[in-house]
C-alpha cells in the first residue's frame, strides 16, 4: 500500500549520524529512530507528536553538536565521538500506515527488534506515551528493568474499550515476563489513575517515587538504587520533565524532574554501562518554545551516548 505521507527518510538526521534504512546494516552501538505513533485513543494521538523525532533531528543541527563531533563536552568529559567517527546511526522512521491503526504495534516492534538484534541501543522518540510497550517487547532477549519518569502512573488495564492506548503502558510492560523491576519516578498531580490502579502498580512491585521526593531525596539517592542485576529500559514521557526544560506537552503539571535530576538519573545508568534502550514520548514539536523540549531531548541522549562508551552484555532471560 502507498504512504500518503514519507516518514522515513528525514531532511537532516539526528547529530549528522549516517542514516541507515536497512537495519541489518547498522554497525553502531546505537541507533536513533523514531516511532510517530501508537495505539491511539483519539485521531490527534495519531499527529500531535508525529513530528517529534524530526523536530529532534533538527535541534541537534541548530544547537550546532551535528557539526562538533570533536569538541569537548563537560558532561562526559570528552568529544562526543572522540575518533571522529559517530557512534550512532540514525535509522528514519518506523513505518506504518496511519489508517490501519491496529498494525502499528507488530510494525514498531518488528523494526525495534532488529535494532536491538544487531547489538544497538535504540534511541526513540515518539510518539504518545503508548510506545513504551513497543520497545519492551522488542527487547525480550534478555532481563529488562525499566525506568519509568512520567507525572502519571499509566497503568490503566484500559481506557474507551483501548487496552494499548497511552494510560497502559507500564501495564502492558509489567505484563511481559522478562521484565525484571519497575521504578516509576516524577509521579504527581491526578491523571488517569484511580486508587485501584495506584493499589495495582504497588502490588505488582513497582516502586513509586512522586517528583516531591525526587526534588526532596535528591536524583543520586535514588539512582543508588538503581545498580541492580539487568539492563534497563528509560522511558520518559516529557511531562514528568519540569516545564521549564520541556514546555511542548499537552498534559501539563507543574514541579517535574529538572535538567539535573533527570540528568543524573540518565547518565548514572549510562555510567553503569546499563542503558538498553531510552525513549522519549508525549513530545508536542507544535507546543515547544523555541525547541527547549527537543533540546533536552538531545541532551540526554548525548549523555547516554557520551557516558556509556561500551553498553554492558544483556543478562538473557531464560524464562
Ligand atoms: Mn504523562
Amino acid at each position: 500500500m502507498q504512504l500518503l505521507l514519507d516518514q522515513t527518510t528525514p531532511d537532516k538526521t539526528f547529530l549528522n549520524a549516517p542514516l541507515v534504512q536497512d537495519v541489518a546494516e547498522l554497525s553502531t552501538p546505537y541507533a536513533y529512530i523514531g516511532i510517530p505513533y501508537g495505539p491511539p485513543y483519539h485521531v490527534t494521538d495519531m499527529t500531535l507528536c508525529a513530528g517529534g523525532a524530526d523536530e529532534v533531528r533538527l535541534e541537534s543541527h541548530r544547537r550546532h553538536y551535528a557539526l562538533n563531533w570533536a569538541h569537548y563536552d563537560f558532561d562526559f568529559d570528552d568529544a562526543l565521538f572522540p575518533d571522529g567517527v559517530p557512534t550512532v546511526s540514525d535509522c528514519g522512521q518506523v513505518e506504518n500506515d496511519f489508517r490501519n491503526p491496529d498494525a502499528i504495534w507488530d510494525a514498531g516492534i518488528e523494526k525495534i527488534e532488529a535494532i536491538v538484534n544487531n547489538g544497538a541501543v535504540p534511541l526513540v522518540v515518539g510518539g504518545f506515551d503508548s510506545i513504551p510497550p513497543i520497545v519492551a517487547n522488542a527487547l525480550k532477549g534478555e532481563k529488562i528493568n525499566i525506568l519509568h519518569i512520567d507525572s502519571h502512573l499509566d497503568f490503566r488495564h484500559e481506557r474507551y474499550g483501548v487496552t494499548q492506548g497511552y494510560s497502559s503502558p507500564i501495564r502492558r510492560i509489567r505484563e511481559l515476563p522478562w521484565i525484571g523491576d519497575i521504578v516509576q519516578v516524577g509521579l504527581r498531580g491526578a491523571g488517569s489513575a484511580r486508587p485501584q490502579e495506584v493499589q495495582d502498580a504497588r502490588d505488582s512491585g513497582n516502586e513509586l517515587y512522586t517528583a516531591w521526593q525526587v526534588h526532596d531525596m535528591g536524583a543520586q539517592a535514588i539512582l543508588e538504587t538503581l545498580d541492580r542485576p539487568g539492563r534497563w529500559l528509560i522511558t520518559i514521557d516529557c511531562d514528568g520533565l519540569d516545564t521549564s526544560i520541556a514546555p511542548a506537552i499537552g498534559a501539563r503539571e507543574p514541579g517535574g524532574l529538572t535538567m539535573h535530576e533527570a540528568r543524573t538519573l540518565v547518565a548514572g545508568l549510562a555510567k553503569l554501562n546499563k542503558v538498553a534502550a531510552l525513549v522519549f514520548t508525549e513530545y508536542q514539536p507544535g507546543l515547544d518554545i523555541q525547541g527547549i523540549t527537543a533540546h533536552t531531548i538531545v541532551r540526554l541522549m548525548m549523555n547516554v551516548i557520551g557516558n556509556q562508551r561500551q553498553p554492558a552484555p544483556e543478562i538473557p532471560f531464560t524464562g
